[in-house]
């Protein structure tokens, strides 16, 4: 399962101010940080509120390269803002995101086409975001009929089932279980990822529930999460799931991790 990390994102208050001074070292340190701990990806998100979000994705993308080799994942809801910084990347990136919006759907669907990027798709729409499975598989099919058309295969396709916090809504956990489950029955092709943070929001002791629902979602073909590595617990539970469910010929990834020291039995929250 590949670990997606979170933490440079401008709606985070020190993130925010960061960008917003060019503060290199503290993106520098949060980049190389991550990936210590043990993310394939870092997600990079400008959205701060300051009116450059595209100035400031590109500047973001620039100064995360120059500290770490991995793939980012263009994180804005803004067509504009992607398509601004998707020139600078040094790998293919993952696109974040899509969803049920004509808009977004409209936006970027031309910049990835034709550029196997893999790109994530929310499960809302203009209306929001669906309470039921039945609603969300729709605009799953929505979404899927128009990436096929646009000529992305489904397998870079990331449908995100959106977890919802499980404080306020006791089976926003299950749900997106649910429909992890029935979306693939559906395509098998597809791929999953989630933004795992959601799920156990107004929670004490929240890398708990973290980890109770990603073993749960790893079972249902979980293929990426967008969460933070420096919680060892959780990231010990991710090999340790996809271990004893199979996935992982030889324990190769499991013994690598453990000599690495991406994975400790005594875990703590790094910093
Ligand atoms: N799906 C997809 N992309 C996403 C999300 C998703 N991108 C943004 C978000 N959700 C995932 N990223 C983060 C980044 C940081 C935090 C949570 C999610 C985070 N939040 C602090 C917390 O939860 O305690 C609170 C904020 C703060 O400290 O100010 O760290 O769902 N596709």
């Amino acid at each position: 399962m590949l670990i997606i990390g979170e933490k440079i994102n401008g709606t985070l208050k020190k993130t925010a101010s960061a960008i917003t001074s060019r503060n290199r070292g503290f993106i520098m340190d949060l980049a190389n940080r991550q990936v210590r701990a043990g993310a394939a990806y870092l997600d990079v998100n400008a959205g701060t509120g300051g009116g450059k979000e595209a100035e400031d994705l590109v500047w973001l993308v620039k100064t995360v390269q120059d500290a770490v080799d991995v793939p980012l994942c263009l994180d804005s809801a803004d067509p504009a803002v992607i398509g601004a910084a998707i020139g600078h990347v040094k790998h293919t990136p993952m696109i974040n995101s899509i969803s049920g919006e004509q808009a977004r759907l409209d936006g970027i669907l031309p910049l990835a086409a034709g550029k196997d990027s893999p790109v994530i798709a929310l499960l809302l729409d203009d209306a929001g975001i669906p309470a039921d499975v039945e609603k969300r598989l729709t605009i799953a099919i929505k979404i899927l009929r128009q990436t096929r058309e646009a000529g992305i295969p489904d397998r870079h396709v990331y449908i995100d089932p959106l977890a919802l916090a499980v404080s306020t809504r006791q089976d926003g956990a299950l749900i997106a279980l649910d429909t992890i489950r029935a979306l693939k029955e559906e395509c098998p092709e597809i791929k999953f990822c989630i933004g795992l943070s959601n799920v156990s929001f107004g929670l004490p002791a929240r890398t708990l529930v973290n980890q109770a629902f990603i073993a749960q979602a790893i079972r249902e073909g979980l293929d990426a999460a967008i969460m933070n590595p420096m919680e060892q617990g959780l990231v010990n539970m991710i090999y340790g799931t996809e271990l004893v469910l199979g996935r992982d010929r030889f324990c190769r990834h499991y013994t690598q991790a453990f000599r690495s020291e991406i994975i400790d039995p005594n875990p703590v929250v790094r910093s």
